[in-house]
């Protein structure tokens, strides 16, 4: 909760920065690091909820708990052993009991963490009925983002905004020239392909990161519960501008989401973008 108003907090400061705030920056933008956050970008997605929940309620914990016992052990052995306490060092080299104790409870840790971390795998992995299908195609170094033929069909490049373009409420390194849109509590399959090498498509609100990988098609998907604007980047390195490839969603409402098709099927008609029903998934 506190996430959201952090975040939402941002968007309202992003929005005021400027005298002129276009429509598409009407829209809050939530799915953004904000500075001095720890944590993660607030959850737009029962996925991204759960990796939360996952990491929040089992590792931490874990991890704290595991890290806090291996000091105070080695506090109490630098504490009983050292040279002064303990002048005759003992000869043991065995105990069998402790052994066991040793290798039996790490397994127990990794049998409690393996459960939920399956269940979630098998949430990201197995994909429900989709409402919509996004083709995403990554290249050296952009998006290109691809709209089913029930929605027109057109595909068009999604670009970063190089600084000297950048407009009151925009965000250097996660802006774009062409966000994609999608409507509001749908789901929306993601089809993710690439062009040359091995990118990375990743929004961390939606708990969504996939590989784009040249020759294969990777799906993932995601629902989105709240309208707003959503970034992300490219996550795995793929050049020299790898850092220069965001992702830039917004997720608005089914109305807005119409009239949005209506004038993106104009504007990339004849666009110079990836067909999507061009792009082959068997390269050679
Ligand atoms: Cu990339």
């Amino acid at each position: 909760m506190g996430g959201w108003l952090f975040a939402t907090r941002a968007g309202v400061a992003a929005l005021g920065s400027g005298a002129i705030v276009s429509a598409a920056r009407a829209e809050a933008i939530l799915g953004a690091p904000v500075s001095g956050q720890i944590g993660f970008l607030p959850a737009n997605t029962i996925v991204q909820s759960d990796i939360e929940w996952f990491h929040n309620a089992i590792l931490l914990p874990i991890t704290i708990a595991i890290s806090l016992l291996v000091l105070a052990l080695l506090a109490y052995v630098v504490y009983r052993f050292n040279e002064q306490a303990n002048p005759v060092a003992s000869r043991n080299a065995h105990n069998t009991p402790l052994e066991i104790a040793w290798t039996v409870l790490p397994a127990l840790v990794l049998v409690v963490i393996a459960v939920p971390s399956f269940r979630l795998l098998a949430q990201q992995l197995i994909i429900p009925a989709p409402d919509m299908t996004l083709k995403v195609t990554a290249s050296q170094w952009h998006w290109n983002y691809g709209y089913p033929k029930s929605d027109g069909g057109f595909s068009f490049d999604s670009l970063v905004k190089e600084d000297k373009d950048l407009k009151p409420g925009d965000i250097r390194l996660l802006s774009v020239d062409n966000a994609a849109y999608v409507p509001v509590g749908k789901i929306v399959e993601l089809d993710v392909v690439s062009q040359d090498v091995i990118h990375s498509f990743s929004i961390p609100s939606f708990g969504v990161k996939i590989d784009a990988i040249p020759g294969r098609l990777n799906k993932a998907w995601f629902k989105a519960d709240h309208e707003g604007v959503f970034y992300g980047q490219c996550s795995n390195i793929c050049g020299i501008d790898h850092a220069f490839m965001p992702v830039e969603i917004h997720v608005v409402s089914q109305d807005a989401y119409q009239a949005w098709l209506e004038g993106a099927k104009k504007q990339f008609a004849g666009a110079d973008g990836v067909d999507v029903a061009q792009t082959s998934l068997v390269r050679p």
